[in-house]
């Protein structure tokens, strides 16, 4: 029964002056490394886009950033481009202390499919490969934290939930991007799946 650290996509695009930057992205760097010491393992997320990844407004004709898009697995919002593979977007935030990381799980390089998730591509089918390490390894408890709360944290959360870990987020070490009611949307799925928040009130 061991307890894993999920640190979800804390990379510089996401962090104030990147291309999709979270109010706040980077307050978190320095709690978070203060918890990984507490936990059994710790484990990173790495948002990993090709240039012509499909969730990007830039690769659709007549589409501006943040517009809903159809996809053939559900509707999909288009981003600017952010995290493409191999830019100074898509590394870690340079505080973070990715030395402590076990495992670092990339994620969205298909170029057709965006993956919001750490287990389950955005067709809700598609695995990452997480279960299996984390199975594996006998992991049974995961704490999660990281960017954004109201996406990757929470369909992470969900989908961990779903697969039977006993799941709790840190919302004090979560930042959201809050589009369009996004982030209750995203509190009601944990709550439903039956994902702990911590703090509870906050
Ligand atoms: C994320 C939007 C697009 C996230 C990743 O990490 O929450 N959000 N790609
Ligand atoms: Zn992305």
């Amino acid at each position: 029964m061991a307890h894993a650290l999920i640190v979800i996509d804390l990379q510089n695009d996401f962090c104030p002056n990147g291309a999709l930057a979270v109010a706040g992205g980077d307050d978190i760097v320095a709690p978070i490394n203060a918890l990984m010491g507490q936990f059994d393992a710790v484990i990173l997320t790495q948002d990993w886009h090709p240039a012509n990844h499909a969730s990007f407004a830039s690769n659709h004709t007549n589409a501006a950033a943040f517009d809903v898009t159809q996809m053939p697995y559900g509707p999909q919002v288009l981003w600017p481009d952010h995290c493409v593979q191999g830019t100074k977007g898509a590394d870690f935030h340079a505080d973070l202390h990715t030395d402590r990381a076990d495992m670092i799980i990339r994620k969205g390089y298909r170029p057709q499919i965006d993956s919001y998730s750490a287990f389950f591509e955005n067709d809700r089918t598609t695995p990452t490969g997480l279960e299996g390490y984390l199975r594996t390894r006998s992991i049974t408890t995961l704490t999660l934290v990281g960017l954004a709360l109201d996406y990757c944290v929470a369909f992470s959360a969900v989908d961990a939930a779903r697969l039977g870990f006993d799941v709790r987020v840190r919302r004090d070490a979560c930042r959201m991007i809050d589009l369009d009611g996004s982030m209750a949307q995203a509190l009601a799925a944990m709550t439903q799946a039956g994902v702990r928040l911590e703090p509870a009130h906050g």
